[in-house]
């Protein structure tokens, strides 16, 4: 008898200890869709951010007619491409890591891009070659987020 609440106990300790962990390690950022910024018109909030693996990314629909999409060839491998539909709110824990690039689909010739670090930037190389691909404003935007990793 005794020795049985002993282990629950034991139990009930570890569950909490490992509960604790969690919420101190992961963390959410946040990145909104935005019409307007300062001077700049249809941009991310935050077009640089760097988390670590198991974070969770959030990008909210703030402003409308927005979305959210990875871009070729700036993805780790063996990730989950990124996708939250227009006017929607999508949230993503993101385990691999590496360098991943998301875009506006209507906006990504205006330049609206984001830059998403997980951990160690392992495809930067590649990512960075793919982002030459884009058209010149998101190009120049992304050369610049990646002089600041
Ligand atoms: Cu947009």
């Amino acid at each position: 008898m005794r020795a049985k609440r002993m282990r629950a106990a034991l139990l009930c300790a570890a569950a909490t200890a490992v509960a604790g962990v969690a919420s101190a390690s992961a963390e959410t950022a946040t990145i909104e869709m935005l019409n307007k910024k300062g001077d700049e018109r249809f941009v991310y909030s935050a077009p640089l951010v760097r988390i670590e693996p198991g974070d969770t990314l959030r990008i909210a629909a703030t402003d409308k007619g927005h979305n959210a999409v990875s871009i070729d060839g700036m993805l780790p491998s063996g990730a989950e491409p990124i996708n939250v539909p227009f006017n929607k709110d999508g949230e993503i824990t993101l385990t691999e890591p590496g360098v991943y690039g998301i875009k506006c689909t209507p906006h990504v010739g205006l330049g609206m891009v984001a830059l998403v670090v997980v951990g160690d930037p392992a495809n930067l190389d590649a990512a960075a070659a793919a982002a030459e691909k884009l058209p010149p404003k998101a190009k120049k935007r992304m050369s610049e987020l990646f002089s600041q990793l």
